[in-house]
């Protein structure tokens, strides 16, 4: 990818009679193109696939690629899944095909998750797919170049530190003593693996650690040089840990509840509610959420990667397929709005649009159709004209000091999310004060529609915005969860907004606040306990109590205790309010 800048220079040379622009070509640096690309895709691919979530007949809760740590499989036994390991429908061609079709740029694949097994040629392991399985080649080798024949970015994932095969790396304390020193690992294994990922497949975009504890400060930053050496433009992600990262990760499928700016970022989620495949999965989320994520993310400054889990077969789920497909569908109207944007210049507190720019352009993402009007403050920038990105019909409108108005049908164009184009006079955007991106509001709305929604089973509806299903004999239980309040740290009262019918009254609430990090202690938590009262079933505002968030990032969390009426009580949001 190049930057085109036009750069208006008097030419000097004798004889040069023209002053038109020379567009002078300039490089972007490797961090920069990862960030314009916006969406990529993950895949979970291990022997995990082979029990697909069952073991001994039994169905195994939780996510997939960890059924070997949920039921403490010995490692001899875990072994045996290679010898049924063949993937004999895998085709390159075809998965590099559908992050294509879906309008994704990169794509992230495990080559080691925490199991130990290597899903490439390895000599520094036996324990992978070329030696260990009936299938005996390398799909790695085809995956790479199908992305490279696509011009899609390829990187691999490594688990650095939990590799359950080996007694001095984390993870395994069902067979091997809690005592360990990883530096024999690191040598014979870590390293090398990491050499050979970064020596055989061609350029790497990135490589994506996980799980980040048991090395050193130092032993990270030899990994870290390790991957520089072999390939200086590869990036490595901050889950390497010890600050050692070129860009940050969010947690798993959680998006910061503001504008993230000034640090390349990117979200890790999933499909359903597991990474590695698991049959009896089908919680697939709707296209019309992950869309709305979409954009939600990428108004906030982030990236998207977005999760399959291929069978044992080489087979990616049907349903991921439909899905994808159809995110691809709206990418394909609509990703003029998507790639290469920079993050809203607006607050994103208490609105339920969002926004994402470049220079002289805004694009105004409508997640909630507002019918025939529309209308925002903010905005100081004239606007020369408003239009849909599909199709471009132009759209009347009225600006009135910082007020801009819009008339548009009453029905939405779009069904996932209608974009809408301002073309501005300033290259960046000018915004009143009040509603800057990184205003800190004193009172502060959290959407559920913006939360994590952890757990299983766990749904959001559209109509009613609003979460439901709270239950909690899932593993991990339902819960909302929102994260990252920059600068919220003291007491605040938090109100909530939901509708329960009084039959239903009576369910226990527990709301927690907590500094969560991966490497040091957590702080916190703050609590909050109580009781679900009824609302007639219609949607109210209610306290819920006093509660102290942590700097500079804080989780929230929502849930209901799981009893016979929990599950029908509906959630819009959480209204914190700074206590003067
Ligand atoms: O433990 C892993 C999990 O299996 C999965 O790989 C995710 C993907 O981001 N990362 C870890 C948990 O955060």
């Amino acid at each position: 990818m190049k930057i085109i800048l036009y750069l208006a220079v008097l030419c000097s040379l004798a004889g040069c009679r023209s002053t038109t622009p020379e567009p002078e070509v300039v490089a972007q640096s490797p961090l920069e193109e990862f960030e314009q690309m916006k969406f990529g895709l993950f895949i979970h691919w291990g022997l995990y696939a082979v029990p697909a979530g069952e073991w001994n007949g039994q169905p195994v809760r939780g996510i997939g690629e960890w059924i070997m740590k949920w039921e403490k499989i010995p490692v001899p036994e875990y072994e045996k899944l290679a010898t049924q390991f063949n993937p004999v429908k895998f085709n390159g061609d075809e998965w590099a095909q559908l992050a294509q079709d879906a309008g994704m740029k990169y794509v992230v694949i495990t080559s080691k998750h925490h199991d130990g097994f290597a899903m490439f040629d390895s000599k520094a392991s036996d324990f992978n797919i070329v030696k260990a399985t009936p299938y005996g080649k390398d799909p790695m080798t085809d995956l790479a170049q199908a992305c490279a024949d696509r011009d899609l970015k390829f990187g691999f994932y490594y688990s650095q530190a939990q590799d359950w095969h080996e007694p001095n790396a984390a993870g395994n304390d069902w067979d091997f003593p809690e005592e360990r020193d990883p530096a024999p690992y690191i040598q014979d294994k870590l390293l090398p693996q990491v050499e050979e990922i970064l020596s055989n497949y061609g350029d790497l975009a990135v490589v994506w650690f996980d799980t980040p504890r048991l090395l050193s400060k130092e032993q990270v930053i030899e990994l870290r040089e390790s991957v520089k050496a072999k390939q200086p433009d590869c990036l490595v992600n901050s889950r390497i840990g010890h600050d050692q990262g070129d860009f940050d990760q969010t947690g798993d499928n959680s998006i910061p509840t503001q504008v993230k700016p000034g640090i390349v970022w990117e979200v890790p989620a999933t499909l359903n509610d597991t990474w590695g495949y698991k049959k009896n999965d089908h919680d697939w989320k709707e296209p019309r959420d992950l869309v709305c994520k979409m954009a939600d993310i990428v108004s906030k400054g982030g990236n998207y990667l977005l999760n399959i889990g291929p069978d044992a077969e080489g087979v990616v789920p049907p349903e991921s397929q439909r899905i994808l497909r159809e995110i691809g569908q709206w990418m394909k109207v609509n990703g003029e709005s998507i790639y290469e944007t920079t993050h809203s210049p607006f607050n994103v507190n208490n609105i339920t649009w969002r926004c994402t720019a470049k220079p002289g352009k805004l694009y105004l993402h409508m997640l909630n159709w507002p019918g025939e009007s529309f209308e925002f403050q903010g905005l100081e920038s004239k606007v020369k004209a408003a239009r849909f990105l599909d199709g471009g019909q132009s759209i009347v409108f009225r600006q009135t000091g910082n007020s801009l108005a819009l008339k548009l049908p009453q029905q939405a164009p779009d069904q996932f999310n209608t974009v809408i184009v301002l073309d501005i006079a300033d290259d960046q955007a000018m915004v009143s004060e009040e509603y800057r991106f990184d205003a800190e509001p004193a009172v502060r709305h959290l959407y559920a529609w913006e939360a994590r929604m952890r757990g299983e089973e766990f749904y959001y509806d559209w109509e009613t915005q609003s979460a439901y299903n709270f239950i909690d004999d899932t593993r991990p239980r339902n819960e909302l969860r929102w994260y990252n309040f920059p600068q919220s740290e003291g007491e605040c009262w938090v109100d909530i907004e939901y509708a329960c019918a009084d039959a239903d009254a009576g369910s226990p609430f527990r709301l927690s606040s907590r500094r969560i990090q991966w490497e040091a202690e957590n702080t916190g938590p703050s609590e909050l306990h109580g009781v679900i009262e009824g609302t007639g079933g219609a949607f109210k505002i209610k306290r819920l109590g006093r509660l102290t968030m942590f700097s500079p990032e804080c989780t929230l969390v929502f849930g209901l205790k799981d009893d016979f009426c929990s599950a029908s009580v509906k959630v819009r949001k959480l209204i914190l309010t700074k206590v003067e």
